[in-house]
């Protein structure tokens, strides 16, 4: 354990903002060090009334509905990602001379001398998927690992098993690193970077220079996309330790100090002697669970960090043979006349759909379903400028069409006024109609399912088949 941080929390009086997963380990694991712990949050419904009973009834203080004033005495402020930097929260920090940092952050300095070493995955599109497929390798090759992270595991929560992981896959967003200033990594990779969470960071320049942050320190590798220069910009620009080198990924022939495909194989031409004559067969593309372009630049990204750390070829091999992407979780369906069909009935709700929104463009949205009380003018608005076209399905898909008439006016929007279970097909067809070469076609129906189908996988299996009858018909 990090003794020196640990001892100096003792009676500090910290104020966690955000009562959600990370603001709830990182309040947890202070109090457990000795300090004051203070949550504040600016929601105030049963959920969070809810987290805080449990939360005051460990000796945690929580202030709902204020999001704004900094309690007295504070000592530091630990923040959960979501926040934005120009919350009034940290304005009255920095004017009270009070440093602000994330739970990452924290992790980071809770680790002991002979703590994980930590392969760290970042990027714009892809970072779960790839940080998924890391641990799958690491797990072939018979480490103790974890993928943690924004993946959705607290990061404190496993840096507090002491001595449980040989080395952790850590999904890393712009956010986090934004706010995990000593964060140092053993190596790590930037997928890709195309303007995403603008609102949050304020420029491009500043959204990739939170990205690029996940190289600082690097000590073997800085693993980025030869066909996004932006990301090889970011390792030129990193402070790096010293003998780290520049590890490039591309769908193409692999110069050396990259990994690359040549006749739909996987080929590592940066960890082998002599990278100049050599090359090291990893796997075959038809190992990568989708084979789709997207998805072999992410597991040569993961075999990229895998390889950095020493892991095996066959290891590569068999971690993405063993590899298995979430069902219905933005999975990649098919691709039918140039246009890309991607399942997402997962996002029963508007922050899962608008995450997935979130990366795609242009995109051809179905969507609807039961709406469990939510509303969809913030969705909406966030998405409208990605949308080519929606497709309304289910029970409440009224409330989305007004969203639409009041954010979007000018999206073109097909209401099926349909609930039976053979509604998916046609609107799996009018997207088809609605989308052109190059678009998406998203089903990602930010509601439940269960006014039409019996669970959201089985939303998922009628979207799937219908575009299957889509390419059959094509065919
Ligand atoms: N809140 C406020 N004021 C604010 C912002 C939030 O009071 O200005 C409160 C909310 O009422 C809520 C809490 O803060 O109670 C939520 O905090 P949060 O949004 O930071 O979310 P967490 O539950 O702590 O989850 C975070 C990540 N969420 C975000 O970055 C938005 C999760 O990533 C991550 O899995 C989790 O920490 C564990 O590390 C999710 C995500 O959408 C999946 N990430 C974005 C992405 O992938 O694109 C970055």
């Amino acid at each position: 354990m990090g003794s020196g941080q640990v001892t100096s929390w003792q009676g500090k009086n910290i104020t966690v903002a955000g009562l959600g997963v990370s603001g709830i380990s990182a309040a947890r694991a202070l109090a457990g060090f000795g300090a004051s712990v203070t949550v504040v949050d600016g929601g105030d419904n049963e959920g969070h009334r809810a987290r805080a009973a449990e939360l005051e009834a460990a000796g945690i203080a929580v202030r709902l509905a204020d999001a704004e004033t900094l309690p007295e005495g504070t000592d530091l402020v630990v923040t959960s990602p979501g926040w934005k930097p120009d919350s009034p929260l940290f304005a009255a920090a920095a004017k009270a001379g009070v440093d602000v940092v994330g739970d990452v952050e924290i992790a980071w300095q809770l680790r002991g001398e002979n703590a994980a070493p930590w392969l760290a995955i970042t990027g714009t599109n892809g970072k779960t998927t790839t940080t998924q497929m890391l641990a799958s390798i690491l797990k072939a090759a018979g480490l103790r690992t974890a993928a943690v992270g924004n993946i959705g595991t607290p990061i404190i929560d496993v840096v507090l098993q002491e001595g449980a992981y040989d080395v952790l896959a850590v999904e890393l967003s712009s956010y986090q690193l934004h706010w995990a200033p000593s964060l140092r990594a053993h190596s790590a990779a930037v997928l890709n970077l195309a303007p995403d969470h603008l609102d949050w960071h304020g420029s491009m320049e500043a959204y990739a220079a939170d990205k690029g942050r996940i190289y600082e320190g690097n000590t073997v590798a800085c693993v980025y996309n030869v066909a996004d220069r932006a990301t090889e910009d970011l390792v030129v620009q990193a402070d790096v330790e010293e003998g780290c080198r520049a590890i490039g990924f591309t769908l193409g022939a692999p110069g050396p100090s990259m990994l690359g495909v040549v006749d739909g194989i996987l080929i590592d031409r940066a960890f082998v002697a002599d990278r100049h004559k050599n090359a090291q067969e990893l796997a075959q593309v038809e190992d990568v669970n989708p084979p789709a372009p997207h998805n072999i630049a992410n597991a040569l990204a993961a075999a990229a960090l895998a390889r950095a750390f020493g892991v095996e070829p066959r290891a590569v091999r068999d971690g993405l043979r063993n590899f298995r992407p979430d069902a219905h979780r933005v999975a990649y369906v098919d691709e039918v006349a140039s246009v890309t069909y991607i399942d997402d009935s997962k996002a029963t709700n508007t922050h899962a759909a608008e995450a997935s929104l979130a990366a795609f463009e242009p995109v051809v949205w179905i969507a609807g379903g039961l709406a469990k009380g939510a509303t969809f003018d913030e969705l909406v608005r966030k998405s409208a400028k990605r949308l080519r076209a929606v497709v309304l399905i289910g029970a409440d898909r009224a409330l989305i069409a007004e969203a639409l008439a009041r954010h979007a006016p000018e999206v073109p929007v097909t209401d099926l006024d349909r609930t039976d279970t053979g509604a998916m097909l046609a609107a799996v067809r009018e997207a088809a109609r609605l989308a052109e070469p190059g678009d998406t076609v998203l089903l990602a129906p930010a509601c439940a399912s269960m006014d039409m189908f019996a669970n959201y996988n089985k939303r998922g299996d009628a979207f799937a088949d219908a575009v299957r009858e889509l390419a059959a018909e094509s065919a």
